[in-house]
């Protein structure tokens, strides 16, 4: 089967070995980090196949990443880039569960993605394209080959998703807005927590006003000036739970009815003891779009990710705690529909 394609910034991962500064904590555990490849490998657990491109340095720790990842059968187009080296994210825990982090990142390989490293075939071969907000702003390069990656798979007939994911660090709201919301527009499933969503939306950061402005944009879409709408937008609502908005025909959306042109079904947040929330939002994107693949109706795909991210939560890392199905069976937590 053809792979989910994804392409970002992978960096080298080093946490605190405890509680405290980086100014006297003299240990660290060193591991590898990236929204989009913390995607691949939650996929690939769950039996989808998958595809990372990304770009490391010519050092150890790019060979590092590169490694962790096939470790993990997610196929790598890892380019390695002799001028720059592999960016680095350090973690400063700062509390149970709670950690402060630090980017070393800017100029790093990763963020030197450039159109040319999609060769042909790369984007045009996928089940779906799998982007978040993090690569289009990292610098103009990596912007722009994530341009290309939408448009050669809006070309191609390959679905467009995008996680807004947006990280402050690397842009102030009102860039992030501007930029994201291109994304946004040209995605066929669209995830974010609701403030995420609210700023692309261009609306206040609360669930009825995204839900709003979801059902004034379905309401008007087809009109010339309406902006175009994911057919799914998904809101990662943390212990909440989620809920998905359904807009035109998608199977299997049969709960509230907005209007005739906006569904939305939620579930709830499951009551675990968190050990890490990191990852849990990128765990939560890859139980979604493997039931999307796999044909669940989108109830189930949101009972599904919804149990990634919780699972998620139970093992510190940003994608060592993913679930495989066994591990989704034993939380009890698949619903009436047990992963395949
Ligand atoms: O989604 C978790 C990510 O925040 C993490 O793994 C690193 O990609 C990352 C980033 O830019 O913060």
């Amino acid at each position: 089967p053809a792979p989910v394609v994804t392409l970002g910034e992978t960096m080298a991962l080093m946490t605190g070995a405890r509680m405290g500064s980086l100014a006297h904590v003299d240990q660290m555990h060193v591991s590898i980090g990236g929204a989009e490849s913390n995607v691949a490998v939650g996929l690939s657990r769950l039996g989808t196949p998958v595809r990372w491109i990304g770009r490391v340095g010519d050092d150890s720790l790019g060979r590092r990443v590169v490694r962790e990842l096939r470790g993990e059968h997610v196929e790598v187009r890892g380019i390695v880039d002799p001028d720059a080296p592999t960016g680095l994210m350090l973690k400063e825990l700062t509390g149970p569960g709670t950690a402060r982090v630090l980017y070393y990142r800017s100029g790093s390989a990763g963020s030197r993605l450039s159109p040319d490293d999609l060769v042909p075939g790369a984007v045009e071969e996928a089940a779906l394209l799998h982007l978040t907000g993090i690569t289009p702003l990292l610098s103009d390069s990596a912007r722009e080959a994530c341009r290309t990656a939408v448009r050669r798979a809006r070309a191609a007939g390959v679905p467009v998703s995008f996680d807004v994911n947006y990280r402050r660090a690397l842009a102030p709201e009102s860039v992030a807005a501007e930029v994201l919301s291109e994304f946004a527009e040209s995605a066929d499933i669209l995830f974010g927590a609701v403030d995420e969503l609210a700023l692309v939306l261009g609306t206040e950061p609360n669930h009825a006003a995204v839900r709003e402005s979801l059902k004034e944009r379905a309401d008007s879409a087809g009109g010339s000036c309406a902006p175009r709408l994911a057919a799914e937008v998904v809101a990662k609502l943390g212990e909440d739970g989620a809920a998905v908005f359904v807009t035109g025909e998608v199977a299997g959306a049969e709960s509230l009815a907005h209007s005739a042109a906006l569904r939305e079904v939620q579930v709830d947040g499951h009551r675990i003891s968190v050990v890490d929330t990191v990852g849990a939002g990128d765990s939560f994107v890859a139980g979604y779009l493997s039931g999307r693949l796999g044909g669940l109706g989108v109830e189930e795909r949101l009972i599904r990710a919804n149990a990634c991210g919780a699972y998620m939560c139970t093992a510190p890392g940003d994608w060592e705690g993913a679930p495989t199905p066994r591990d989704l069976a034993s939380f009890g937590a698949v619903g009436a529909d047990p992963v395949q």
